[in-house]
C-alpha cells in the first residue's frame, strides 16, 4: 500500500479534518479515512469549495526551533577574522513541524530548514566551517564562482564529509547576486528534499537601495516518501503567513529574495495580489528585467523581487500553481501605516 498520493490528499482534507483533529499525519500514508474511496469525487468537490478546504492544515500550532516570521528577516553575516568572513555551520538530523501534526525527519544546516541565510558583500573572501553531526554523508555546494575542491560534490576535493568529519570550504564572494547552497550528495533529490539548502545572498559593494527585505525560500515535504510533496510553504511551515501574515509598511520598499528550493516538481512560481514587483533575475543585476505579478522559477532558480503597497489591508501572495497553494503555499501581507 503506498498510501495517499498528494492529489487525492487534497481532496481529502476536508473529510480528514472532520474525522481525526490530528489528520494531516494521514500523507504519512497509515490510515485512510473510511468510506471516501478516491473516485468520491462530487462529495470532494462539494467539500473543496466549501469555506475550510484546507481546513486540515491551516488549524493549530506549529512547534519548532524556528520561526518562519523570523526567518524572513534573520540574516547571518558570521564573523570577520583576519579578513575572512566566517561561518560555523552544523549538519544535524532533525524531526521539524511542516504543518499542525505533521512531523518530518529532516537533515539541517543549523537545525532550520531552510538553513542560515549567509550574506557576504561581493570581492571578501570567505570560509564555511562545515561539521557534519548527521549520522548520513553530506557536503556543502555553494552557487557562485570557486575552485573545484570548493565546490562540495561528491568525487573532487573533499568529496562527501562523513558523519564526525569537518571541512573548510574557502571561496570568494562572487558574483554578487542571490544565490544558494545546498548539499551536494547522493541521491540528490533526497539529500535537498530533506531540508539541506538555504539561500546565499551577495551584496554588490555599493549595495542596493534600503528596504525592508524578506527572505522567502520555496519548498515542499515529501512526508510519505513516495517521491512526490503533499507539503508546499515558503520557509517550510504550510500556510504560516495565512496564520501570521506578513507586516510590511505602506509605501516603503519591500525587497523579497525568492528562491526555489523545490524536488520533485519542476516548476514552482510566486504571484502576489492587487500589485505588481520589479523583478531581477538571480539578483546579479541592478536593472530589473520585468514589471509582473507573477514568476516561475525552476528548481535552484532564484531571483530578486521589489515592490511597494500603496494602500493598507490585507494581499494574498501564493504559488500559482494552485495545487501547491491549496497545499501550503499562500499567505499575506498585512500592510499597515
Ligand atoms: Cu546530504
Amino acid at each position: 500500500m503506498a498510501g495517499l498520493s498528494r492529489r487525492n490528499f487534497v481532496c481529502r482534507l476536508p473529510f480528514v479534518a472532520a474525522a481525526v483533529p490530528a489528520a494531516v499525519n494521514l500523507p504519512v500514508g497509515a490510515s485512510k479515512p473510511a468510506g471516501h474511496g478516491g473516485g468520491d469525487g462530487a462529495a470532494a468537490n462539494t467539500a473543496a469549495h466549501g469555506s475550510q478546504a484546507h481546513a486540515g492544515i491551516v488549524g493549530g500550532k506549529v512547534k519548532n526551533d524556528f520561526d518562519p516570521t523570523e526567518i524572513l528577516r534573520d540574516y547571518d553575516t558570521g564573523r570577520v577574522i583576519n579578513g575572512v568572513r566566517e561561518w560555523e555551520i552544523v549538519a544535524e538530523d532533525k524531526e521539524i513541524e511542516v504543518a499542525p501534526g505533521v512531523k518530518y525527519a529532516a537533515w539541517t544546516y543549523n537545525g532550520r530548514v531552510p538553513g542560515p541565510t549567509l550574506r557576504a558583500t561581493e570581492g571578501e573572501k570567505l570560509r564555511v566551517r562545515f561539521t557534519n553531526a548527521s549520522s548520513h554523508p553530506h557536503t556543502m555546494h555553494f552557487h557562485g564562482i570557486h575552485t573545484d575542491v570548493n565546490d562540495g560534490i561528491p568525487n573532487i576535493g573533499p568529496g562527501n564529509i562523513e558523519p564526525g568529519e569537518s571541512y573548510d570550504y574557502e571561496f570568494g564572494a562572487e558574483p554578487f547576486g542571490l544565490h544558494l547552497y545546498h548539499c551536494h550528495t547522493r541521491p540528490l533529490a533526497d539529500h535537498i528534499a530533506k531540508g539541506l539548502y538555504g539561500a546565499f545572498i551577495i551584496d554588490p559593494k555599493k549595495g542596493r537601495p534600503k528596504a525592508d527585505e524578506l527572505l522567502m525560500v520555496m519548498n515542499g515535504f515529501d512526508t510519505n516518501f513516495d517521491r512526490t510533496n503533499e507539503i508546499y510553504a515558503v520557509n517550510t511551515v504550510a500556510f504560516a503567513y495565512e496564520r501570521e501574515p506578513i507586516r510590511v509598511k505602506r509605501g516603503e520598499q519591500v525587497r523579497i529574495y525568492l528562491v526555489n528550493a523545490l524536488e520533485f516538481d519542476l516548476l514552482n512560481s510566486f504571484h502576489i495580489h492587487a500589485n505588481f514587483f520589479d523583478y531581477y533575475p538571480t539578483g546579479t543585476s541592478l536593472e530589473p528585467t520585468e514589471l509582473t505579478d507573477t514568476v516561475i522559477q525552476g528548481q535552484g532558480q532564484r531571483g530578486i523581487l521589489e515592490l511597494r503597497f500603496p494602500f493598507t489591508g490585507k494581499y494574498m501572495f501564493h504559488a500559482h500553481v494552485s495545487e501547491f497553494a491549496e497545499l501550503g503555499w499562500m499567505g499575506f501581507f498585512d500592510v499597515v501605516d
